[in-house]
């Protein structure tokens, strides 16, 4: 096992409603077993500005009570590998990117691609973008038009007091056509429920996460009291968590991320809890490498994927990433779901060595 922190330099400093990130930092979690090497990636940022979780309590986490846990065991499965971690509680981005380099490795010796080993159907995904908040009105008019020129079926627009209305407006007006929709990542409260209604009237598929990171009460509250359908993101950490949601009303539509419900087994579980229900569900991202990426582009290969998914194409994100080949958007605002063992993707590991800023090994 191998545990790496690397830091990537964005090609655009992504703003939202928690702060701006200049340099993607995030640890890689690698596994040699039995002749077939399987990687996941952590989603945990710099700091606990998304959810509580950082690459540093992560990097705790998986060395002090993760890692050595799992070292040198036989799983057959990932729920046999989620059952020996059964005692750790929350932690879940550090306990999923375990799971992801798992079932990397697992779908590999297998010799079948990730989408399909999780019983992904779809040969590709539907794609959009998430545009981080901007300065004014018309450089986000700008940044839209670019992205749906080149073809994605969404755009998401980061929002939070003070740059949202207009924003949305100038882009609705501009863009009458086009599938849009806002994330607020909690930069409001219920004392908003009237200003958020304000937004009715540009259509959005969804408003993501508009209260409390870890609220799905008020969300409820707040649902009955706009149109738009309210989306959850911070607040999901389990398939409980969904359930719950969904029985108070608290929201129309889930945004499903690997990381922070604490891997993929726990993600599907959500994904056919949702598909049972007619909720539609989508997969969100966390600005990815090309590793987290590959992982998302499999989860969002399952038929409950019907929305289009932050997953947008590699070359948006970083320089250089450090797993190949890329990935790339179709004209029609698609991504190609690999079928080639595993994730997909290479690791270049002498542009690994470049980005790595500390490294630790466990050998069984
Ligand atoms: O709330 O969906 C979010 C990125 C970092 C943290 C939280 C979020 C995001 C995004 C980016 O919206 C999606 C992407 O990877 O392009
Ligand atoms: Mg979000």
């Amino acid at each position: 096992m191998e545990l790496r922190l690397i830091a990537l330099p964005l090609l655009h400093p992504f703003e939202t409603s928690f702060g701006v990130e200049a340099e993607k930092h995030c640890v890689l979690v690698r596994l040699d077993c039995e002749g077939v090497t399987g990687w996941g990636e952590c989603v945990a940022m710099n700091g606990p500005w998304y959810s509580e979780e950082t690459t540093g309590t992560a990097w705790h986490i998986l060395t002090q009570f993760i890692l050595p846990h799992v070292l040198g065991r036989d799983f057959d499965s990932a729920q046999e590998l989620q059952g020996r971690l059964a005692r750790v509680r929350g932690n879940k981005m550090a306990r999923a990117a375990l799971e992801g380099a798992f079932l990397d490795a697992l779908a590999r010796s297998r010799d079948r691609s990730l989408a399909h080993f999780l019983g992904g159907e779809g040969t590709e995904i539907e794609s959009g973008v998430s545009i981080g908040i901007q300065s004014s009105p018309e450089a986000l008019v700008a940044i839209v038009e670019r992205e749906l020129a080149t073809g994605y079926r969404r755009a998401k627009l980061k929002i939070k007091p003070g740059s949202d209305i207009e924003f949305v407006r100038a882009v609705r007006l501009a863009f009458p056509e086009a599938q849009l929709m806002v994330d607020a990542n909690s930069a409001y409260t219920l004392e908003d429920a009237e200003h958020l209604r304000s937004l009715d009237v540009f259509g959005l598929t969804m408003i993501e996460q508009p209260l409390g990171h870890d609220d799905i009460v008020d969300h409820a509250t707040l649902s009955a009291r706009v149109q738009t359908p309210i989306c959850l993101d911070e607040s999901i950490h389990s398939a409980q968590d969904a359930r719950h949601a969904l029985e108070l009303a608290s929201c129309r539509i889930i945004n499903i991320k690997a990381g922070r419900v604490g891997g993929l087994t726990e993600a599907i579980r959500i994904h056919d809890i949702c598909r049972n229900r007619g909720v539609p569900v989508w997969c969100g991202g966390m600005l990815e490498t090309n590793i987290g990426r590959a992982h998302n582009v499999a989860l969002a290969s399952l038929p409950g994927f019907t929305l289009p998914g932050d997953i947008s194409a590699s070359e948006r994100y970083f320089v250089e990433d450090i797993a190949y080949p890329n990935f790339r958007v179709s004209s029609r605002g698609t991504l190609a779901v690999p079928t080639t063992p595993g994730t997909g993707v290479e690791v270049d590991e002498q542009r690994l060595e470049r980005v790595t800023l500390r490294r630790t090994e466990l050998v069984a």
